[in-house]
């Protein structure tokens, strides 16, 4: 039987909406600035362009996973095929350059692409500073998830503990109080979207932790600092102290944010939260897409199989052996994971990033000289097999050797980062959805009859 061990943090307080306003850092007004201006101008472009045809759809994309399609708006980021993703506007090594950094650090601060996904605008530093105490100000659990997480058997997955966790989360939602109180109007939805948002936003680190230290430690959860920035406080709950991890994690919070809205993680959540579903169940929903196999547990999957590279080639590999291992991997049908996009075709800059991060701190690590050799021998295994339309490396290639490089070994535990991250960009789609009003989704569906009988009459 297993026996829970429980966390002597986080402790039962929760934080009403009141209170964490008092510590606003000046986000929400800004916000509340900003989206009369984007409503009127959606408003006036849909009034002359409501009925302007932006594509058509094929039968191969009807059964093809909707390959394509210009069927969602999305504000937050556009993805290019060819150049990777933009977070309103700006590439990454831009947001490296352009986003405040901590005191001595050169990595962005994942509080200021939050701001920047939020509002499409560049934070100064103090609003970033003051971003990162508010979320401090919100982090607290309610003792009722603390308990439950404490009382999880560590053979249930990272990422099942961290859905359930967000679920449970349920409890605190403004919105979903507010609307079963019918005390709320539409126009008012995306404030209480946004104080949801917000609230977990500061909680999955301490979520995301205390699952961490219970599935692997012992279940103790430092206190969140006011003082120190988002990432911070994630790495000291989770007991990680160096200064250079902080920063590789400052950096993988950023990246892993966003990737525009067609993602299942992304869409996942859009779709839920069109039913009026509250931030913490959309986001859950989203996360139970991100847990899957060729989305977000890839970065699982590819440490996994890097460890069974290791163990079949060892240290002094050549690259014939390389060569054989991967086709190996394909011949018995299964994926390269950490390769291949549903829309990029080129090296993801998530990838690069990271490979810069390596090439600064990483020197003679062993992973890492593995996964620049495979970065070489992938690609043309993948163009010879012909299936693969892109066989570039993808953002979960390289996550794992960075984390291992600082002995975070948990890769069952790699998805759950990446989803604290990506609360960063599909939570503020999810506030915009609400402040222009977007309607419960409802595409079209047919059956293979169907489609049969539309295009005889073609
Ligand atoms: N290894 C082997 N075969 C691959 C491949 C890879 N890395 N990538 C694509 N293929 C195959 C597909 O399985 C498919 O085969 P079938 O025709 O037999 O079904 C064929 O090539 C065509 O697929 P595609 O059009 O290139 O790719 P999709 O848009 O269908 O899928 C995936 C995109 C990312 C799911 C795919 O490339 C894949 O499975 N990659 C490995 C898993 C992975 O790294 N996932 C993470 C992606 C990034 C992400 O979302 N992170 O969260």
């Amino acid at each position: 039987m297993h026996l829970a061990r429980v966390a002597t943090r986080p402790v039962a307080r929760y934080l009403s909406t009141s209170a964490a306003a008092m510590s606003s850092s000046g986000l929400k007004e800004r916000l509340t600035e900003i989206i009369p201006q984007v409503q009127a101008d959606v408003k006036e472009f849909r009034s002359e362009h409501d009925d302007t045809v932006i594509g058509t759809v094929t039968v191969r994309q009807a059964y093809g996973g909707m390959r394509g399609i210009k069927g969602l708006v999305t504000e937050t980021s556009v993805l290019d095929p060819e150049e990777g993703i933009r977070y309103r506007g700006y590439t990454l090594p831009e947001l490296q350059e352009l986003l405040p950094k901590a005191d001595g650090g050169e990595e962005p601060l994942p509080e200021g692409a939050l701001w920047l996904l939020l509002t499409g605008e560049i934070p100064t530093v103090d609003q970033v500073r003051a971003v990162s105490r508010e979320l401090a100000a919100r982090a607290d659990l309610p003792s009722h998830v603390a308990d439950m997480i404490a009382k999880f058997p560590s053979t249930m997955h990272p990422m099942t503990q961290f859905v359930s966790a967000i679920a449970a989360l349920q409890t605190e939602s403004e919105f979903a109080k507010a609307y079963a109180a019918k005390s709320v109007s539409k126009k008012q939805f995306w404030e209480l979207f946004y104080e949801d948002s917000m609230n977990l936003i500061a909680k999955l680190p301490v979520v995301a932790a205390s699952i961490y230290k219970n599935t692997y430690g012992d279940g103790n959860v430092a206190c969140i600092d006011p003082e120190l920035d988002w990432s911070a406080n994630f790495c000291n709950m989770m007991g990680y102290t160096n200064k250079d991890f902080t920063e590789l994690m400052r950096l993988y919070l950023t990246i892993h944010a966003d990737h525009e809205g067609g993602n299942v993680s992304a869409h996942a959540t859009h779709l839920v939260g069109s039913a009026l579903s509250d931030p913490y169940l959309s986001f859950a929903a989203g996360m139970s897409g991100l847990a899957g196999p060729l989305h977000g547990l890839a970065n699982q999957e590819v440490l996994q199989w890097l460890t069974e590279v290791q163990k079949e080639v060892g240290e002094d590999f050549t690259d014939e052996q390389l060569k054989d291992f991967v086709w190996n991997t394909l011949k018995s049908g299964n994926v390269v994971p950490g390769y291949g996009h549903a829309v990029l075709r080129k090296t993801d800059p998530r990838y690069t990033c990271q490979r810069e991060f390596a090439l600064k701190h990483l020197g003679d690590d062993k992973l890492f000289r593995l996964v620049s050799k495979l970065y070489e021998i992938v690609p043309d295994i993948l163009l010879e097999q012909g299936k693969a339309a892109n066989p570039w490396p993808n953002v979960d290639a390289h996550s794992g050797v960075l984390l291992r490089h600082y002995g975070f070994n948990e890769q069952n535990f790699y998805t759950v980062l990446f989803g604290v991250s990506r609360a960063l960009g599909v939570l503020p789609s999810l506030v915009w959805d609400r402040a222009l009003g977007l309607p419960i989704e409802r595409p079209k569906s047919m059956s293979t009859k169907a489609l049969k009988e539309f295009v005889a009459k073609l």
